[in-house]
């Protein structure tokens, strides 16, 4: 397209202040993009490493990798990053980039409407308008709770996992935790053995691949301050890491998934030597089917005295503790919901509105589509960070987040450049994109007989099936051809 010479003034809402948000925040102003507005419901930065406090939260991705390729931060503690050092990143990267005064906190958007070529957000301070709507408002967001019978009536301390009671003292208490997801086994990690009592309640087991959470030397930190170029290289080689094995290994059967495989049963097998324990904790479903989980001292820590782990099916709470289908009452101080949380919420409750009066949630009555994971047919203007089938397994999201702002600030310099003023992608191309989706899923390992979040409503992973090359290269350069672009 041909740019003119007057650049207008677009004004873009950003949705969250996390990790994308920032991003999106962050690429705005590298395009000189000033105009533009985060909604953040919290009072703080950070989405999900702001909610969760948990003992033992971590990233189970390398830290040289966990964070933005326009800001590596030399000040890493370790190999996998602890949940507050992740924090406070997003919180001095907002910082240093002067987003913190584009941003509205205790800013909750209940309401978009796209109306006469623009975006009419509803917040409690009223109504305001916009001409490109960004959503950043994570993936996993929205606690979810058992459904199990007395849930209300247990008498001690119940939170869910990602709503840390940090009131509550733990050293002395009888402690119980629902669930052995990527969350609950780094609670048991970290408080098998330093707890008066832990009991695991696992509905399913899972497998858990090494990865030794290495410290790093002051040393290493001071030579990555003083010579900020060498930051380049951590980064590109975790990077690869991730990409080569994490990427690959679920996609296709190869070398990467039988390494993967190998290194998660031989894990088990030689740190858990009590043979019924070992039952106990080998998953029926092969690895990466349900998310890799991995935690160094997870398998040490059930080991500990007093930790126990519980496979019989719970039957029901009551007010001591929770009963499981032996008829067992487990009797403890504090429950801790492990649960997960609702993955297809993406933006929802917020309410999105196209321009036919269609809603979001009408658009995906049977589950979330969009356009290479960043547009929806019928609503000009909205691009989502991290919406449906982003690459979000095993991986950083962090790359997939540039590049998905990446492609949302080339559509903003066309608006601001006025050579476009609305656009979304066709029915047709995001149709053939959702199909040849659906055809590369039975390579994957998603679909191989576990239940997961990973999955939709069409039993379907709501996962990118192909490597995060390719999700980058999908982003790299619009094609035109496959939206409906109107000019001014
Ligand atoms: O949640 P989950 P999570 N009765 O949905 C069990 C990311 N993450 O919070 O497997 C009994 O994985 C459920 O059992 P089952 C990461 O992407 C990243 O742990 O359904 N149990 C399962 O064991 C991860 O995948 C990091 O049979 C019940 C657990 O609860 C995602 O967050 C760290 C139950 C839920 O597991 C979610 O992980 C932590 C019931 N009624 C999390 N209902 C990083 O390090 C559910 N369960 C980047």
């Amino acid at each position: 397209m041909i740019a003119m010479t007057h650049k207008r003034s677009v004004r873009v809402a950003i949705i969250g202040a996390g990790m994308s948000g920032i991003c999106m925040a962050v690429k705005l102003q590298d395009a000189g993009i000033d105009s533009f507005t985060i909604f953040e419901k919290a009072d703080d930065v950070g989405g999900t490493w702001r909610d969760n406090t948990y003992p033992g939260l971590t990233c189970d991705i390398p830290s040289r990798y966990y964070s933005y390729s326009f800001r590596p931060n030399p000040n890493w503690t370790h190999l996998l990053p602890p949940g507050p050092e992740i924090r406070a990143y997003f919180q001095q990267v907002a910082h240093e980039r002067g987003i913190r005064p584009h941003i509205r906190f205790g800013a909750d958007v209940s309401r978009a409407e796209y109306h006469d070529g623009t975006w009419r957000l509803t917040t409690a301070a009223g109504e305001e308008t916009f001409d490109v709507l960004i959503t950043a408002t994570g993936v996993l967001r929205v606690p979810r709770y058992p459904d199990i019978t007395g849930r209300e009536t247990f008498a001690g301390a119940a939170f869910h996992s990602s709503r840390w009671d940090h009131s509550v003292t733990l050293p002395d208490k009888r402690i119980g935790v629902i669930g052995s997801g990527s969350t609950g086994v780094q609670i048991v990690a970290e408080l098998g053995g330093n707890v008066r009592q832990l009991k695991l309640f696992q509905r399913t087991a899972q497998w858990i691949c090494p990865m030794p959470n290495l410290r790093y030397s002051l040393l290493t930190r001071t030579a990555l301050r003083r010579w900020p170029k060498l930051n380049g290289l951590p980064y590109r080689f975790w990077g690869w890491y991730v990409r080569y094995f994490f990427g690959k290994a679920p996609i296709r059967p190869g070398l990467q998934r039988a390494v993967v495989t190998f290194l998660s049963r031989w894990n088990l097998r030689l740190s858990v030597r009590d043979k019924q324990l070992r039952a106990k904790l080998t998953p029926k479903d092969l690895p990466m089917c349900k998310r890799l989980i991995f935690a160094g001292h997870f398998y040490r820590s059930v080991q500990q005295p007093g930790v126990e782990v519980i496979t019989d099916a719970i039957d029901h709470i009551e007010p001591r503790g929770v009963v499981t289908a032996d008829g067992t009452l487990h009797e403890l101080d504090v429950l801790v919901y492990a649960t997960g949380f609702d993955a297809r919420a993406y933006v929802r409750p917020l309410e999105v509105i196209g321009e036919t009066g269609l809603t979001l949630d009408e658009a995906w009555a049977d589950g979330p589509v969009a356009y290479r994971s960043v547009a929806v047919p019928g609503f000009p203007n909205l691009f989502m960070l991290m919406g449906p089938h982003s690459p979000i397994g095993n991986q950083s999201l962090i790359p997939v987040a540039e590049d998905q702002a990446d492609y949302a600030t080339w559509w903003i310099n066309q608006l601001r450049d006025g050579v476009v003023h609305a656009a979304a992608p066709t029915e047709a191309a995001t149709k053939e994109y959702n199909e040849s989706m659906k055809a590369a899923m039975p390579q994957t390992i998603w679909v191989t007989g576990c239940s997961s979040w990973y999955l939709g409503k069409d039993g379907l992973p709501e996962l990118f099936p192909w490597t995060p090359e390719t999700h980058h290269e999908l982003l790299r350069q619009p094609e035109l051809a496959h939206f409906d672009v109107r000019t001014a």
